[in-house]
């Protein structure tokens, strides 16, 4: 059958619904679509991820829902893709937790260097009341949170010398995710840091702007940091959660049955995402060290230290993400060791 297939009328900067019309079957069935945007490149496990989520959605809606996937920041930077589900001019985007901490205060709190020792407590506790609670947050600022995703721990690089203990960190240029507690944890443990878009950050390796980074091994490699980077350590510093966000205008324009399959999709497509980053992330170290980039281990000591230099920012910032929260999540880590 051909489908004449005519745009309803949308105002502002929401095209996300076409109409579209089966002669044969005298029936009309509205088409939306998700503009769904992540950092990344396709090679990563988050790309990957996106792509399983499209294919769940496309299928059980039978092609109600269409998602239209784009990497690499094609759709802007992470601030900027948030600011366009606000906006209704995307609809999903999958941020670290970091950046949406300057739209919701209380996610700051997994930015709290050496939170989580090891995935089973993030896993315990972002599943968890506290977790799922911080999410509710979001619709205050017309976004909704369909669970979290993983980017993982996040480790250090840099061009200019192998870092072991806090005293190596001294006056390197790291650039940081755009947020106030990471800056603050780099200037505790003695670096220059500077906030910039994950976008900009290959090019400011590159050209020198800055001596390094900090990501999980699956960025570092898959976005080919080993080109600009020599030295990597397993700081291990923060574990980094995504957050599956989809533009709040859209969502409540879906059906209940459409609302339900999207959810259960993220989650699904999350779950997903995770196993494929914690199957492939010890390789990821073995493929950096291929490369040419030089390994430097943090023994327990050099780290205790770190956490040590890093601890007054943690207190100065309790007040800010609010004191409740933190300690809501100090006690789900607890809880999820015992
Ligand atoms: O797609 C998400 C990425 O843009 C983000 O996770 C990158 O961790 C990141 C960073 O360092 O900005």
């Amino acid at each position: 059958a051909v489908l004449a297939i005519g745009l309803v009328a949308c105002g502002g900067g929401s095209q996300s619904s076409t109409t579209e019309t089966d002669p044969s079957l005298d029936a009309k069935v509205e088409t939306k679509t998700m503009r769904a945007g992540i950092g990344l490149n396709d090679q990563h496990p988050q790309y990957k991820g996106l792509l399983k989520f499209k294919e769940i959605v496309e299928e059980k809606t039978e092609g109600a829902i269409k998602v239209e996937t784009y990497h690499s920041g094609q759709l802007g930077d992470d601030r900027t893709m948030i600011e366009g589900l606000q906006l209704g001019s995307q609809e999903i985007t999958i941020p670290s937790t970091a950046v949406i901490a300057n739209f919701v205060p209380e996610f700051a709190v997994f930015d709290i260097p050496f939170l989580f020792p090891n995935e089973e407590v993030a896993d315990a506790v972002l599943g968890g009341e506290v977790g799922e609670g911080l999410l509710d947050k979001l619709a205050a600022q017309n976004l909704v949170g369909l669970g979290y995703w993983e980017n993982g721990f996040r480790d250090l690089t840099n061009s200019v010398r192998p870092v072991a203990t806090a005293e190596d960190f001294r006056g390197l240029k790291i650039r940081t995710m755009e947020n106030q507690l990471h800056l603050e944890a780099f200037r505790a443990l003695g670096a220059n840091p500077t906030p910039m878009a994950f976008t900009e950050l290959f090019a400011a390796m590159q050209q020198k702007t800055v001596d390094g980074q900090e990501n999980p091994y699956s960025t570092i490699y898959l976005q080919k940091y080993f080109e600009v980077q020599e030295y990597v350590s397993n700081t291990h510093h923060i574990y980094s959660p995504w957050t599956f966000l989809v533009s709040k205008p859209f969502f409540d324009g879906l059906t209940p049955e459409q609302q339900e399959i999207v959810t259960e999709a993220a989650y699904a497509a999350g779950a997903y995402q995770r196993e494929m980053n914690r199957e492939a992330g010890a390789e990821y170290l073995a493929n950096l060290q291929e490369e040419g980039m030089i390994f430097t281990e943090i023994t327990p000591e050099a780290r205790q230290e770190m956490v040590d230099l890093v601890q007054p920012v943690i207190e100065k910032f309790t007040d800010q993400i609010g004191r409740e929260t933190v300690e809501a999540v100090f006690d789900a880590v607890a809880e999820a060791q015992k």
